[in-house]
């Protein structure tokens, strides 16, 4: 038995949703989804009123559709809706790398802002339906890049600024962007990063991108080519400072966002305008117990999916103030997350479980020589937290006040499925507890028989929500492929889960060959096509194993070419070649020079004895009687590289 944090009674004074209403509107919401739906759906602004709610099948062909004749505009739902009651009040906080730079934006500024940049990209063509590419660092320009392409009624695919050229070419290439905006260059923890240089590399294979719009960030010398790129700041200061929002169907297209997959490339994840926006701001007004006037942080990038629900489109909708901040948590100490707490006197935290243990291994002192009087609920995403960075991050960081909401989801979910609600749910560490409004979970064994009570299986979704993703742009084969046809008739989230005898879930990570690298999501598959593209690697095998701060480090097992030496040189120059074909986060942490790997007769790789050697567990490698030279795992045992 875990130990239970009740509510504390602080908490329950204030919160928006006791434990008598979560359980009220959770049943009606099971019982009655369209009802539940129709009457939620009100908290946006439509153009034209809905009168469907919800159209869906997971079955056959597979379709979602919520609100389906229902109009509006997203980006006027954030900004247009509140200038009569908020104009002067600040939307965004930017807090910048370096600790002398922050800027308070309003509703007011932030709208005219989108304004500008709406009517500078309808100058350049831009029309509605087309992909805008954004690769910017975290300054307030990303938000407004987001919000002008909503208001125009364009889709933007964001991609990651630490992410290769390579990758963001593969990226512009499969939604065909006409466009990118980006800037000279990034900033973090006091080094550069040179994004329109990247740019300008990528689009060396990119034939569909007619305009780059750069934003200059560290007036850092750039090449500007002639026709093609222009400076943000020329077509917004010539841009009128008024638009007309662009009326979109519920279902028009609002953005894509690139994740990895368990093969292939990542796949392009399609979320359209009205479900989402509904979807996005409700969970974050319960999820973090919003109230007017609270200010809220959320540290992640705007390049991920927590970035674009939780630091722009459910606070900006629900009239927030959402804190955007350019660096990392060690720099320039490693108390900069509670020196921000305390300068824009935050209320509302929320970040990944590995930001909470690289700065545990720095000790109490840096977090205790701060206040954090402010801070009145803590959050967690991206990958389980373990008990002991749960309990450190409660009692450390929030001094025991301040309840945790351990939520969990996924870029397709477009928004939180399972957390708590701190008003209503009594914690345990490690614990992503109860299901939100709306959702049911379903655990089901490897057969998709349904597991029923305290039982560990495979975690499915058994019906829609708003927030859900539609499908993979330009693969809707793909997309049926990847969620619904492993556990017919139910949405598959490739993690899983135990539950637990009060029904609370706990995840316990992937079960498809995806690994879960500090938060991040990365196909072993990706990883494998870049080593191999190497010319001295014949072949290569990628698994996860657990590493203390990133809770998954990346394990490369490789088999060189005929003659090539096995060198420590080599083994720096592939780290190198991954981190240049794909990014730093990519990086494997661990190659073992492998002159075979373990194959079934038919070819296979036996990635269950990889992951095992990886674990330092190979002990237990079950059955190795089908492999086709079973003395290649007495080799791998031997030079195993992981040894603690
Ligand atoms: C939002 C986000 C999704 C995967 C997901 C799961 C893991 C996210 C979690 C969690 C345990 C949590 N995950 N939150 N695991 N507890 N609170 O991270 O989206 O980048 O698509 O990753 O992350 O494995 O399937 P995304």
């Amino acid at each position: 038995m875990s130990e239970v944090y009740p509510i504390p009674a602080e908490t329950a004074k204030s919160a928006l949703i006791d434990e008598k209403t979560y359980h009220e509107w959770y049943d009606r919401s099971i019982k009655d989804p369209e009802g539940f739906w129709a009457e939620h759906g009100k908290r946006i602004d439509w153009i034209k009123p809905f009168t469907k709610v919800k159209d869906v099948s997971y079955n056959g062909d597979v379709h979602i559709k919520w609100y389906e004749d229902g109009t509006l505009n997203v980006a006027a739902n954030c900004l247009d809706r509140h200038l009569a009651k908020r104009g002067d009040q600040t939307a965004i906080i930017w807090e910048g790398d370096d600790p002398s730079e922050s800027a308070h934006i309003t509703y007011r500024d932030l709208h005219e802002r989108v304004c500008r940049l709406a009517n500078a990209l309808t100058d350049l063509g831009v029309k509605a339906g087309d992909r805008i590419t954004i690769y910017l660092p975290m300054i307030p320009e990303a938000a407004v890049a987001m919000l002008a392409s909503a208001r125009i009624g364009a889709v933007h695919s964001i991609v990651f600024g630490g992410f290769s050229p390579d990758a963001l070419a593969g990226r512009i290439q499969d939604c065909d962007s006409s466009i990118v905006i980006t800037a000279d260059e990034g900033l973090r923890g006091g080094r550069k990063v040179p994004l329109k240089a990247n740019v300008d590399k990528a689009l060396e294979t990119c034939w569909s991108v007619k305009n780059v719009v750069v934003v200059k960030r560290t007036g850092g010398n750039v090449h500007m080519v002639t026709g093609r790129d222009s400076w943000y700041e020329d077509l917004v200061a010539k841009a009128a400072p008024t638009h007309t929002p662009v009326e979109m169907s519920a279902e028009a297209p609002l953005f894509l966002l690139y994740t990895s997959g368990s093969t292939g490339k990542p796949k392009g994840v399609l979320h359209t305008s009205g479900g989402y926006l509904v979807y996005a701001s409700m969970t974050h007004q319960y999820v973090f117990d919003y109230h007017d006037g609270d200010i809220y942080w959320c540290t992640a990038d705007v390049g991920w999916v927590t970035g674009h629900s939780y630091i722009v489109y459910g606070p900006l909708a629900n009239g927030a103030t959402t804190l955007m901040f350019e660096g990392i948590p060690n720099y320039p100490t490693v108390s900069r997350f509670w020196d921000v707490v305390d300068k824009h006197k935050v209320n509302i935290f929320y970040t990944a479980p590995t930001a909470i243990r690289s700065l545990m291994r720095e000790g109490e002192e840096p977090v205790k020589k701060t206040s954090r009087a402010s801070l009145r609920l803590l959050g967690s995403v991206g990958e389980p937290i373990n008990p002991e960075a749960w309990t450190w991050y409660h009692r450390v960081v929030g001094d025991g006040r301040c309840p945790i909401v351990d939520t969990w989801w996924q870029t397709e979910t477009g928004g939180i499925l399972i957390t708590p609600l701190p008003g209503a749910t009594p914690l345990k560490p490690g614990s992503a507890t109860r299901p939100f409004f709306g959702v049911v979970p379903l655990m089901v064994d490897a057969e998709g028989k349904e597991l029923l009570g305290a039982t560990e299986g495979n975690l499915c979704i058994a019906d829609s929500w708003p927030g859900q993703m539609r499908t993979l742009w330009g693969d809707h084969e793909r997309f049926k492929q990847s969620y619904f046809t492993t556990y017919p008739g139910r949405y598959f989230t490739g993690d899983g889960a135990r539950r637990d005898e009060d029904g609370y879930y706990w995840i316990t990570g992937r079960v498809d060959d995806v690994i879960n690298v500090s938060g991040h999501r990365m196909g072993t598959a990706e990883v494998e096509s870049a080593l191999v593209a190497h010319p001295k690697v014949a072949e290569a095998a990628v698994v996860g194993y657990p590493h203390e701060i990133k809770g998954q480090g990346i394990y490369a097992y490789v088999t060189l070419i005929q003659g090539e030496e096995p060198t420590e040189e080599l083994r720096k120059e592939l780290v190198n070649w991954v981190r240049k074909e794909i990014g730093p986060i990519a990086s494997p942490d661990l190659i073992q020079w492998s002159p075979g790997l373990p194959k079934t007769r038919s070819g296979k790789i036996m990635r269950r004895i990889l992951r095992k050697i990886a674990e330092n567990d190979y002990g237990a490698l079950g059955d190795t009687s089908t492999l086709a030279d079973p003395t290649v795992v007495d080799d791998l045992v031997e030079n195993r590289m992981n040894r603690v």
